[in-house]
């Protein structure tokens, strides 16, 4: 029986229709930029967010109505929310989704029993990804909610925690393993420190290191080929996290010898909390050729929280695309919908109306950006901007073949230089015409 029986399969109907529960601008078999819309993207619906995200607030309770739920922390409950999970990607034509161990299976506060449990459901889960030809994008475990996690799991003051942590995680890549997923993230819940009054941070930091060089070495001896990916996020629930954008993270991975093994899942709310827009996060990720996947959401520029809304701002899915296009397109990763709908949107209804939003944001921020490429205005502007180091004194300064007291006399030879305008505004204009 069907858990959405008024909601039919998703589909595209054009930019003309008016019906609420069909796509607008994803057409999933369209080619734009050399690749039918479904490859480009990738799409993947988080489980946390759809199945176990009640909406609740600091200020109140879950609102949103799930009546498949038992509410119970029992394996059945668990079982019977994958079908639903799998009834609504099937709906959205949604190709992958991601997982915490948590949030598909219980944690029964022993971990011969979670493990087990998890086993039961990932056992229903590779039936269902095979009848439904769906995949796992990545798995993660979730080290920040159980109490023990507290004070951090890998950079835990206490080495039993760490210990249990990394016992948790052993399991979450087998199940992810055993699932064929693509990849496998660390984001760090609450790996950071709310004081250094109590905090040795360089063996907190020296502990992370050595749980990610536990999970490469264990990856090896399972023969798990997925992408290892760090989503870095500057604060909330710690207040200083350590993963705390893109460069902090690429130090750290650089700083241990991980490089080799990881790249970032960006998530849009997080580079704007830690003070940078996407933009910037993508481009400080790629330039390192460090982009793994993404996680696709939003902010609230009035609120200074991870808010995680869905992605609707179409110059914000432009940029995205254009920095996906930019990097050649994912490999492994994809748009992994790290979204919740408001505690105003109850409904079940809600959660489909919140993917389409953000599935034809994005599919008309993929045509706005492969129309910007296309046209070349926009990168010649760039190369124009940097063309003195094409030759000459800029070619000499890049290619390291000329001393400073060479490049003095230039000076002394050449005079004031001139510079040509930034023109931002112009630019701005440029993006708008697509838009
Ligand atoms: C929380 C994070 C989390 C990760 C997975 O803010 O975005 O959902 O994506 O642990
Ligand atoms: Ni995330
Ligand atoms: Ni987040």
């Amino acid at each position: 029986m069907p858990f959405f029986p008024d909601i039919p399969k998703i589909q595209f109907e054009g930019p003309k229709s008016k019906n609420p529960f069909a796509f607008k601008q994803y057409n999933p078999d369209e080619v734009i930029a050399g690749k039918s819309m479904r490859e480009q993207f990738r799409f993947a619906a988080a489980y946390w967010h759809v199945m176990r995200n009640g909406l609740a607030d600091p200020f109140g309770g879950p609102t949103a109505l799930m009546p498949w739920d038992d509410q119970s922390n029992s394996v059945d409950n668990a079982l019977k929310r994958a079908d639903v999970f799998f009834e609504f990607i099937n709906k959205m034509d949604i190709d992958y989704y991601c997982w915490h161990d948590r949030d598909i299976s219980p944690e029964l506060n022993d971990l011969s029993k979670s493990n087990a449990a998890l086993e039961k459901v990932t056992d229903h889960l590779l039936g269902l990804q095979k009848e439904h030809g769906k995949k796992l994008l990545w798995g993660t475990a979730c080290l920040f909610a159980h109490p023990r996690y507290s004070q951090g799991a890998g950079t835990s003051p206490s080495a039993e925690v760490f210990a249990y942590g990394a016992a948790q995680i052993k399991a979450a890549m087998d199940a992810t393993m055993k699932l064929g997923g693509e990849g496998y993230t660390f984001w760090g819940g609450r790996e950071g420190y709310s004081t250094l009054l109590n905090t040795d941070m360089k063996r907190e930091l020296d502990h992370l290191a050595a749980l990610l060089h536990l999970a490469v070495d264990y990856a090896k001896t399972i023969d798990f080929k997925g992408q290892f990916y760090i989503e870095p996020k500057p604060r909330e629930p710690s207040t200083h996290q350590y993963d705390s954008d893109s460069a902090a993270c690429l130090n750290f991975l650089r700083q241990y010898d991980l490089m080799d093994h990881f790249k970032l899942n960006l998530e849009t709310n997080h580079a704007t909390l830690a003070g940078h827009t996407m933009l910037h996060e993508m481009t400080v990720a790629i330039d390192a050729n460090a982009l793994g996947s993404v996680d696709a959401n939003q902010g609230d520029e009035l609120i200074g929280w991870d808010t995680d809304q869905f992605p609707t701002d179409i110059y914000l899915t432009t940029s995205i695309m254009m920095k996906v296009l930019e990097m050649g397109g994912f490999t492994t990763g994809g748009l992994n919908f790290d979204a919740k709908r408001r505690r105003e949107s109850h409904d079940p209804s809600d959660l489909f109306h919140a993917h389409i939003g953000g599935m034809d944001a994005f599919a008309r921020g993929l045509k706005i950006a492969a129309a910007i490429r296309e046209d070349g205005r926009l990168q010649n502007f760039v190369d124009k901007r940097y063309e003195s180091w094409n030759s000459g004194i800029g070619a000499k300064i890049e290619s390291k073949s000329i001393s400073l007291a060479q490049i003095n006399d230039h000076v002394l030879a050449t005079g004031e230089p001139t510079l040509t305008s930034g023109r931002q505004e112009m630019l701005e204009n440029l993006i708008n015409d697509f838009i």
